[in-house]
């Protein structure tokens, strides 16, 4: 089974944004996307099916570019500005929000801290490789009793002597079961929270799966659980020091995802436009119903604003000045729009949008992870409303 109008696909710009774009970015979008239908498309629907991760794109996403595209090239990073990098999010989230998901662990999530945080050693140690896909990396914030309020995690990191012991779980964690090092969260013995690096073979470190998931079936998901982990100096992130850390890695990736899910919703638009225009019920084509052109119109018009919204986060951001809240609007608004757009198509589509033979189903449960991660639906907006009134609605 494959999305059978992935390969006549060509975005949509309704409002000539590609104006804004230059030369250089409208290419990476077009490479990323020319990859996409030769590597992602063919195989998706039966990795999503049998609940497997493509392993064997993990190189080529490294060759591509996908990996640290916005961390400085003399580290093995693309050295490309936060525009190209949203770009690329959004044509890989067009193949699937678990190949996003991968390329946004490993470039916001772990590439980025080790960057902003680490030490020069901590950097040329891992971010070549963690560049070029031959490293895995995971993010270890979440908690079993502590998602939206991490503030409360209860992993420790104690220094000994001249080792730091870490014990505690995290939960939920992308590409955990495959990582080869996490970029882990934990508090101090002064209850601050600091960052640090927990490789692969370190004992006491284990990474079960979480499998049974109806949603991102081809990404990995688990846990990461540590038991009197001896953790070296050296893996400790030096310039890590409170929530704020880990949270400025949250606002890149959740930039990114402000892209990302673009391109599912592009996905599904295209391909419910294409049926309705082919398909006939009462001797016309579903497109020539008003209410199938209502739909369609909505979406082409929900989808203009949330590219409007990313693009203009985008420019702030290269300019250094986007805001945590404005990052976590253009989430939270994207978000629920791609899933209402998913779910719309699938119905356009009637019985056939259940099939593989469409992309509507797997994006839809897709992004019910995607609404949920880097921060649910529910915190963005309390986030909106707390910049926007001055008081905090979280206790
Ligand atoms: P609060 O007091 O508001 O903030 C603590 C300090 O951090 C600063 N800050 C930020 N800095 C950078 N970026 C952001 N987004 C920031 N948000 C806040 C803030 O200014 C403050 O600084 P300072 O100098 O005063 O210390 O902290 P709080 O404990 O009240 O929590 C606020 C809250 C609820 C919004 C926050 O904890 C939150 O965002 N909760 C949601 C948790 C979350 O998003 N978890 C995501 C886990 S990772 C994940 O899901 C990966 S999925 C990846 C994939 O597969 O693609
Ligand atoms: P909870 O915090 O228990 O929230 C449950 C519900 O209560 C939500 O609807 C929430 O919005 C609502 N709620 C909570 N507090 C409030 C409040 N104050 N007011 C109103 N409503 C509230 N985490 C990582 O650290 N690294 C990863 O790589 C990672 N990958 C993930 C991959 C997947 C597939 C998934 C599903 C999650 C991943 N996460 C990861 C975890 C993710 O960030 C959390 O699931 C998310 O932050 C929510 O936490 P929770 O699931 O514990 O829900």
């Amino acid at each position: 089974m494959q999305n059978r109008y992935a390969t006549s696909f060509r975005g949509f710009d309704y409002l000539n944004l590609d104006e804004q774009l230059t030369d250089e970015q409208k290419l990476i979008r077009e490479s990323v996307r020319s990859w996409v239908n030769t590597a992602v498309v063919p195989i998706i629907e039966d990795c999503a099916e049998h609940h497997k991760f493509p392993k064997e794109l993990i190189k080529q996403l490294g060759e591509i570019g996908a990996l640290g595209p916005h961390i400085p090239t003399q580290y093995g990073g693309g050295g490309l500005d936060l525009i190209s990098y949203g770009l690329i999010m959004q044509e890989l989230e067009r193949g699937d929000s678990g190949i996003r998901s991968f390329a946004s662990v490993q470039s916001s999530l772990v590439m980025y801290p080790i960057w902003k945080y680490g030490s020069e050693e901590q950097k040329n140690k891992f971010l070549p490789k963690l560049a070029t896909g031959d490293f895995v990396g995971s993010f270890g914030l979440t908690e079993p009793n502590h998602g939206s309020d991490p503030s409360s995690m209860e992993t420790r990191l104690i220094k000994k002597g001249d080792k730091y012991i870490l014990n505690g779980a995290k939960l939920w964690i992308t590409s955990s079961p495959i990582c080869d090092l996490a970029v882990v969260w934990a508090k101090n013995e002064d209850g601050r929270i600091i960052g640090c690096i927990v490789e692969r073979d370190m004992a006491g470190f284990s990474t079960p799966e979480i499998t049974g998931k109806w949603s991102l079936r081809a990404s990995k998901t688990g846990e990461l659980v540590f038991q009197d982990v001896e953790i070296p100096e050296e893996n400790i992130l030096p310039l890590a020091s409170g929530l704020k850390a880990p949270l400025s890695c949250l606002s890149s990736a959740r930039y990114g995802i402000s892209f990302g899910v673009l391109g599912a919703a592009m996905d599904c638009l295209h391909a419910a436009t294409e049926y309705a225009k082919e398909r006939i019920q009462f001797g016309k084509p579903l497109a020539a119903f008003q209410l199938t052109q209502k739909k369609l119109a909505e979406m082409l018009t929900d989808l203009s604003k949330a590219q409007l919204l990313a693009m203009q986060i985008g420019k702030l951001n290269n300019e250094g000045k986007a805001t945590p809240a404005q990052i976590s609007m253009g989430k939270r608004n994207n978000v629920e729009m791609a899933l209402r757009v998913a779910r719309e198509c699938r119905q356009i589509c009637g019985g056939m949008g259940i099939t593989g033979d469409f992309p509507f189903m797997r994006h839809a449960m897709n992004l019910e992870s995607v609404i949920t991660y880097e921060g649910t639906h529910e915190v963005h907006l309390l986030i909106t409303g707390m910049d926007l009134t001055g008081i905090n609605a979280f206790g």
